[in-house]
């Protein structure tokens, strides 16, 4: 016996969605230590397996604990001024080309100090972690300044210090062409390429580069030039694409092998067949559509049918999706783009997992890390059906119950 025997507590009688599915029959789930180490259904339950294990919950729907590929946590200010703007009929496109928009955010996101950014984006973090998120991406690209980009993305692995969550940070540096580079894109791109990537790389502040493929963005071109960088670094792909028009992002995207190509509202069946061939996942983010009223729906029957996984995400950020309420990304992947709320959990848990390359993560197995959480609910659908806060009992990160109601 070792000195220090690892702790077993054990759930019993829980409904199980996996990741992937709700298991038929109610089970019970053993975690030793950080890991999940059994998961049996109740009625072949052998006390035996539980010897010393502690009862640390009964009833309610066990999931993965949530995972929130895609925000932009970190930024200060707020733009509920454009939100009025475009009550009074400004579009997202208008108020970014006259100098609104993300670079408004820039503005305020420079201005503020490492601890004035980690004050004002805990508050968003604390909401994610109050529904079920354990583990959540979080993009710079407020910066657009080597030492700004950089301040972010410390910020952003200080938070994962702060509370118990895992954080992947990504460098969006190709967020937005920042004013003292206009008409000089391609140096912008360079400055990206030459500096930003190697510094977030040497110092371990970046586990990803995305890019904004976008005509207010840039061009597939730069993009690619962008990829090239971030593969010579050893680091993984990630692109916003096809958000607002079709430039082909998604396709080159996949042809880099990247993770993920994420809103795709106007992905056409060309870059579906790319995504699907190279495996990258479809991040969905509905947020985005509701805030824009977008009216292009992504092509889900097509990634459905070329069996591109979804995974469904909150694109937190103060312009197009200023929300922090996962379980509302569920309902509104359902409502809005008709998913299944099997494909909307599993979106959310195993798919999103995988846009992050930590397929490890999002799944309720024996050996996974066990980041779990225990709902109030009869059935997991219910977590996409209706739209209520405070329904998470617990949450356990990696075997340690850290949220307890
Ligand atoms: N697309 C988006 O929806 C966010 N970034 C992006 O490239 C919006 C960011 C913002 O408006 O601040
Ligand atoms: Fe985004």
């Amino acid at each position: 016996m070792p000195a220090f025997p690892t702790p077993k507590q054990l759930w019993r009688d829980v409904r199980v969605f996996d990741g992937l599915t709700q298991l038929d029959e109610p089970m019970n789930l053993l975690v030793e230590g950080e890991r999940i180490a059994g998961l049996w259904p109740v009625r072949e339950f052998d006390e035996a397996f539980a010897q010393g294990a502690a009862c640390a919950g009964r009833g309610g729907v066990m999931t993965p604990g949530l995972v929130d590929c895609h925000t932009h946590l970190v930024y200060a200010g707020n733009r509920a001024g454009e939100f009025e703007q475009r009550l009074e009929g400004a579009s997202y496109e208008e108020i970014a080309r006259a100098g609104g928009g993300i670079l408004s955010s820039v503005r305020a996101t420079r201005a503020a100090s490492e601890d004035e950014l980690i004050a004002a984006s805990l508050p968003r973090l604390d909401a994610l972690l109050a529904d079920g998120v354990t583990t959540v991406e979080i993009k710079s690209g407020y910066g657009l300044t080597l030492a700004d980009e950089l301040k972010m993305l410390r910020v952003a692995r200080r938070l994962g210090q702060l509370r118990p969550v895992r954080v992947i940070t990504t460098l969006l540096g190709a967020h937005a062409l920042p004013p003292e580079y206009a008409g000089r894109a391609d140096d912008y791109v360079a400055l990206v390429c030459d500096v930003m990537i190697p510094a977030a790389a040497a110092e371990g502040l970046a586990d990803a580069v995305d890019v904004f493929c976008e005509g207010i963005g840039f061009s597939p071109a730069q993009c690619e030039r962008i990829f090239q960088a971030a593969q010579a670094h050893g680091l993984a792909l990630k692109a916003h694409a096809e958000q607002l028009s079709n430039l082909g992002g998604s396709a080159l995207a996949a042809r880099y092998g990247a993770l993920s190509a994420d809103h795709i509202e106007y992905l056409d069946e060309a870059g579906v067949r790319a995504m699907a061939e190279a495996g990258t996942v479809a991040v969905l983010l509905p947020g985005a559509f509701h805030v824009l009223r977008e009216t292009q729906l992504p092509p889900i029957e097509l990634l459905r049918q070329y069996g591109v996984p979804m995974a469904v995400a909150s694109d937190a950020n103060p312009g197009t999706s200023p929300i922090c309420l996962p379980t509302l990304m569920a309902n509104l992947a359902c409502t809005l783009f008709r998913l299944t709320p099997r494909e909307a959990l599993s979106g959310m848990t195993a798919q999103a997992a995988r846009a992050l390359g930590r397929p490890d993560l999002g799944r309720i197995e024996v050996g996974s890390p066990a980041d779990l959480c225990l709902w109030d609910v009869q059935s997991p659908a219910e977590l996409a059906y209706a739209v209520q806060a405070g329904r998470l009992r617990q949450r356990i990160f990696n075997g340690e119950l850290v949220h307890a109601r």
